[in-house]
Protein backbone atom coordinates (compact mmCIF):
# COMPACT_ATOMS: atom_id res chain seq x y z
CA UNK A 1 0.00 0.00 0.00
CA UNK A 2 2.90 2.38 1.10
CA UNK A 3 4.07 1.37 -2.33
CA UNK A 4 1.01 2.11 -3.88
CA UNK A 5 0.93 5.58 -2.64
CA UNK A 6 4.57 6.08 -3.34
CA UNK A 7 3.67 5.63 -6.72
CA UNK A 8 0.78 7.90 -7.12
CA UNK A 9 2.78 10.68 -5.42
CA UNK A 10 5.26 10.21 -7.81
CA UNK A 11 2.88 10.10 -11.17
CA UNK A 12 1.30 13.32 -9.55
CA UNK A 13 4.43 15.29 -9.24
CA UNK A 14 5.41 14.49 -12.63
CA UNK A 15 2.45 15.60 -14.09
CA UNK A 16 2.29 18.74 -11.97
CA UNK A 17 5.20 19.70 -13.11
CA UNK A 18 5.92 18.77 -17.03
CA UNK A 19 4.71 21.94 -18.60
CA UNK A 20 7.78 23.97 -16.27
CA UNK A 21 9.81 21.39 -17.36
CA UNK A 22 9.38 21.89 -20.75
CA UNK A 23 10.29 25.43 -20.56
CA UNK A 24 12.67 25.49 -17.63
CA UNK A 25 10.54 27.76 -15.52
CA UNK A 26 11.31 27.26 -12.08
CA UNK A 27 8.27 25.53 -9.89
CA UNK A 28 8.42 27.40 -6.52
CA UNK A 29 7.65 24.00 -4.63
CA UNK A 30 10.43 23.22 -5.84
CA UNK A 31 13.57 23.77 -3.50
CA UNK A 32 16.13 22.66 -5.86
CA UNK A 33 17.79 25.14 -7.76
CA UNK A 34 18.51 24.09 -11.29
CA UNK A 35 16.30 20.89 -11.30
CA UNK A 36 17.00 20.25 -15.28
CA UNK A 37 20.76 20.35 -15.60
CA UNK A 38 19.45 23.43 -18.39
CA UNK A 39 18.75 26.89 -18.38
CA UNK A 40 17.37 29.01 -21.59
CA UNK A 41 17.84 26.16 -24.10
CA UNK A 42 21.61 25.64 -22.42
CA UNK A 43 23.43 23.02 -20.57
CA UNK A 44 24.36 23.92 -17.13
CA UNK A 45 25.46 22.47 -13.43
CA UNK A 46 25.11 25.63 -12.27
CA UNK A 47 24.22 24.95 -8.34
CA UNK A 48 25.30 21.19 -7.89
CA UNK A 49 29.01 20.20 -6.01
CA UNK A 50 30.27 17.66 -8.40
CA UNK A 51 33.05 14.63 -7.53
CA UNK A 52 34.18 12.64 -10.49
CA UNK A 53 33.54 12.67 -14.18
CA UNK A 54 30.30 14.38 -14.33
CA UNK A 55 28.90 16.57 -17.97
CA UNK A 56 25.72 17.77 -19.26
CA UNK A 57 24.25 15.51 -22.33
CA UNK A 58 21.68 15.77 -24.83
CA UNK A 59 19.40 13.17 -23.80
CA UNK A 60 16.98 13.19 -20.99
CA UNK A 61 13.66 11.68 -19.95
CA UNK A 62 9.85 12.96 -21.12
CA UNK A 63 9.19 16.74 -19.77
CA UNK A 64 12.68 16.92 -19.11
CA UNK A 65 13.85 19.99 -21.88
CA UNK A 66 16.81 18.77 -23.61
CA UNK A 67 19.86 18.02 -21.31
CA UNK A 68 20.99 15.95 -18.27
CA UNK A 69 23.46 15.14 -16.04
CA UNK A 70 25.91 12.24 -16.61
CA UNK A 71 27.98 10.48 -14.65
CA UNK A 72 30.79 8.01 -15.57
CA UNK A 73 31.79 5.32 -13.61
CA UNK A 74 35.39 5.43 -11.54
CA UNK A 75 37.22 3.52 -10.06
CA UNK A 76 37.11 3.56 -6.58
CA UNK A 77 34.25 5.87 -4.68
CA UNK A 78 31.18 6.87 -7.20
CA UNK A 79 31.43 9.86 -8.75
CA UNK A 80 28.34 12.50 -7.50
CA UNK A 81 26.77 15.64 -7.85
CA UNK A 82 24.83 16.84 -4.86
CA UNK A 83 23.11 20.14 -3.35
CA UNK A 84 23.20 21.07 -0.35
CA UNK A 85 19.86 23.27 1.22
CA UNK A 86 19.24 24.41 4.58
CA UNK A 87 16.36 22.48 6.02
CA UNK A 88 12.82 23.67 6.84
CA UNK A 89 12.00 24.15 10.35
CA UNK A 90 9.42 21.98 12.24
CA UNK A 91 8.04 18.52 11.61
CA UNK A 92 7.82 17.77 8.04
CA UNK A 93 7.57 15.78 5.12
CA UNK A 94 10.65 15.62 2.39
CA UNK A 95 9.56 13.97 -0.64
CA UNK A 96 12.37 14.07 -3.35
CA UNK A 97 11.76 13.01 -6.83
CA UNK A 98 14.13 12.47 -9.82
CA UNK A 99 14.49 10.98 -12.99
CA UNK A 100 17.43 8.47 -13.58
CA UNK A 101 18.96 5.58 -15.89
CA UNK A 102 21.77 3.43 -15.51
CA UNK A 103 23.81 1.63 -18.71
CA UNK A 104 25.66 -1.44 -16.85
CA UNK A 105 25.45 -0.83 -13.43
CA UNK A 106 23.12 0.16 -10.22
CA UNK A 107 23.87 3.44 -8.93
CA UNK A 108 21.99 5.27 -5.66
CA UNK A 109 20.65 8.43 -5.03
CA UNK A 110 20.24 9.99 -1.32
CA UNK A 111 18.21 12.55 1.07
CA UNK A 112 20.19 13.19 4.19
CA UNK A 113 19.21 15.31 7.00
CA UNK A 114 22.04 17.17 8.58
CA UNK A 115 22.71 18.28 12.13
CA UNK A 116 26.56 18.91 13.55
CA UNK A 117 28.17 15.44 12.29
CA UNK A 118 24.84 13.48 12.49
CA UNK A 119 23.30 12.52 9.46
CA UNK A 120 19.53 11.34 8.95
CA UNK A 121 19.74 9.25 5.34
CA UNK A 122 17.30 7.35 3.27
CA UNK A 123 18.60 6.01 -0.05
CA UNK A 124 17.36 4.06 -3.64
CA UNK A 125 19.26 2.14 -5.80
CA UNK A 126 18.78 3.56 -9.50
CA UNK A 127 18.60 0.11 -11.61
CA UNK A 128 16.78 0.74 -14.75
CA UNK A 129 18.75 1.15 -18.39
CA UNK A 130 15.53 3.21 -19.59
CA UNK A 131 14.40 7.15 -18.02
CA UNK A 132 12.29 5.94 -14.42
CA UNK A 133 11.32 7.93 -11.84
CA UNK A 134 12.90 7.48 -8.52
CA UNK A 135 11.39 7.97 -5.21
CA UNK A 136 12.91 9.00 -1.79
CA UNK A 137 10.48 10.51 1.15
CA UNK A 138 11.49 10.92 4.79
CA UNK A 139 9.98 13.15 7.53
CA UNK A 140 12.56 15.53 9.93
CA UNK A 141 12.33 18.02 12.41
CA UNK A 142 14.19 20.49 11.41
CA UNK A 143 15.97 22.73 13.85
CA UNK A 144 17.88 26.22 12.95
CA UNK A 145 21.15 25.33 11.19
CA UNK A 146 20.35 22.22 10.20
CA UNK A 147 20.61 21.16 6.28
CA UNK A 148 19.60 18.52 3.80
CA UNK A 149 21.73 17.51 1.27
CA UNK A 150 20.52 15.22 -2.34
CA UNK A 151 23.92 13.01 -3.61
CA UNK A 152 23.19 11.73 -7.04
CA UNK A 153 25.51 9.17 -7.48
CA UNK A 154 27.60 7.28 -9.97
CA UNK A 155 28.27 3.66 -10.54
CA UNK A 156 31.67 1.56 -9.05
CA UNK A 157 33.54 -0.34 -11.10
CA UNK A 158 36.89 -2.40 -12.27
CA UNK A 159 35.60 -4.21 -15.21
CA UNK A 160 32.29 -2.87 -17.12
CA UNK A 161 32.31 0.98 -18.14
CA UNK A 162 28.75 2.19 -17.01
CA UNK A 163 26.70 5.69 -16.96
CA UNK A 164 24.34 7.19 -14.67
CA UNK A 165 21.87 9.96 -16.07
CA UNK A 166 19.47 12.29 -13.74
CA UNK A 167 17.07 15.09 -14.58
CA UNK A 168 14.46 16.53 -13.50
CA UNK A 169 15.13 16.87 -9.59
CA UNK A 170 12.34 17.76 -7.51
CA UNK A 171 12.07 18.13 -3.48
CA UNK A 172 9.21 19.15 -2.04
CA UNK A 173 8.11 19.89 1.63
CA UNK A 174 5.05 19.47 3.05
CA1 LIG B 1 16.82 18.50 -18.40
Amino acid sequence: MKKYALFLLAAILVTSCKDEATTTVPDDRNLIPNPSFEQDGSPTLRSWDISGEVITIEDSPPGGGRYSARISEVWGPAGFISVTLPAVGGDKQYVFTCWGKTENLPAEIEMSFIRDSTLQTKSGAVTDTIWTIYSLADTYSARSGDSIKIILKGSISQLLPSKTFYDQCFLEVR
